[in-house]
């Protein structure tokens, strides 16, 4: 079974990409099997080393969304696309807006190792 660290890789992470296209949430969204069932509304993917981002897990500590203590805030810029699902769109045709950005992520973190499992947001 895949573990939440494994989940964490396949919806978030996508180091090779430096320059999206409109397409991209649309292709990386059926892609990275993202949908199961039901139209994901956010997803954000990290275009940075996977090394930077495990990083993070120990970088600036912040609140959860959900007031959990185990989030962390990445102390530089990173590239990111965040993917937002169209208001008209309807299951199984999820399509996507391709915002490309340049912002500080928000990951909770947990285990031993401590590593990223849930995508908190991005500032
Ligand atoms: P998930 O599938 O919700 O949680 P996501 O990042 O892909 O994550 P399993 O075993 O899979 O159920 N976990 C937590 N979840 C939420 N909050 C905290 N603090 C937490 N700590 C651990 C992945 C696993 O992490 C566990 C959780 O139980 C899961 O375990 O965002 C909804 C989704 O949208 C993404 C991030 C979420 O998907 P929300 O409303 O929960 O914050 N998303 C959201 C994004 O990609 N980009 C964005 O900018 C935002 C706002």
């Amino acid at each position: 079974k895949e573990t939440q660290a494994e989940k964490f890789l396949r919806q978030h992470m996508d180091p090779d990409t430096s320059t999206v296209t409109a397409s991209y949430c649309n292709k990386m969204m059926k892609h990275q099997n993202i949908m199961v069932g039901d139209c994901k509304l956010v997803n954000t993917f990290i275009h940075e080393p996977l090394p930077d981002v495990q990083a993070v897990c120990f970088q600036g500590n912040v609140p959860c969304k959900n007031t959990k203590p185990n989030c962390h805030k990445s102390s530089s810029k990173m590239r990111i696309t965040d993917c937002h699902l169209k208001k008209e769109a309807k299951y199984p045709k999820c399509e996507y807006e391709t915002q490309q950005l340049r912002k500080s992520i928000i990951v909770t973190c947990e285990g031993n190792p401590y590593v990223p499992v849930h995508f908190n947001g991005s500032v």
